[in-house]
């Protein structure tokens, strides 16, 4: 018999909503209680792609806006038989920001609608559980300032929040909305709770096809 599977577990949010804490909290926790874990993020910037969207995020260059959207989408590509083969020998993936992200901030820019902005990731690895943390701008204000990186204003992600409210109502998608203004460890309990039925369910499945 086929070993079960891993599950494909993604935390979207707006940004100060504890989403790369909250991954690796979720990994830690599910390789204590035995389960195989390990965490991922996107944009990956350690490959080839990766380093000229860096750049660009760290505003060092300059992209043309369809191009970097493609960029983004490439470097997820290029991850997914990577990707697909932990899934197969039953390791779950936790994933900071995926596709979503990458529709939600490009089509925050002028001239962009969703349609266009998902049609490169049409068909990557479904997840089989996407959480999005969400937290009130007031909210993410007491937690400090915004970065320096590109994308780290307070009107900007305003857009990209609704771009998410827009992108959640799409019910083929096991979205699960999660109150990220409780304290650390109140989101985790969530988290924990949700990702371990993911892990159940999906141990039986086979993987999807994102949109598809
Ligand atoms: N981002 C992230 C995109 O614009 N498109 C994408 O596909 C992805 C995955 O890059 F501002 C944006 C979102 C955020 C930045 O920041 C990455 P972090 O701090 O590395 O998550």
């Amino acid at each position: 018999m086929a070993s079960k599977r891993g599950a494909l577990i993604v935390l979207e949010g707006v940004d100060k909503a504890g989403k790369t804490t909250q991954c690796k909290r979720l990994v830690q926790a599910l390789q204590q209680s035995g389960r195989p874990a390990e965490v991922m993020r996107f944009p990956d910037r350690t490959t080839t792609i990766g380093q000229l969207i860096s750049s660009y995020l760290e505003k060092k260059s300059d992209l043309e806006d369809h191009t970097v959207h493609l960029l983004f989408s490439a470097n997820r590509w290029e991850l997914v038989p990577t990707m697909k083969k932990k899934l197969e020998q039953g390791i779950t993936l936790v994933v900071d920001r995926y596709a979503f992200s990458g529709v939600a901030f490009t089509s925050a820019k002028p001239g962009f609608c969703l349609d266009w902005c998902m049609k490169p990731d049409v068909g990557l690895p479904k997840p089989d559980l996407v959480m999005f943390l969400k937290l009130s701008p007031a909210d993410a204000a007491l937690r400090g300032q915004f970065g320096e990186e590109r994308y780290e204003t307070s009107a900007f992600q305003k857009v990209v929040q609704q771009r998410f409210d827009e992108l959640m109502k799409d019910t083929s998608v096991n979205w699960q909305v999660i109150d990220a203004s409780q304290n650390i460890d109140g989101v985790h309990n969530n988290i924990m709770d949700h990702s371990l039925n993911a892990i159940n369910t999906a141990q039986n499945l086979p993987l999807g096809e994102l949109w598809k």
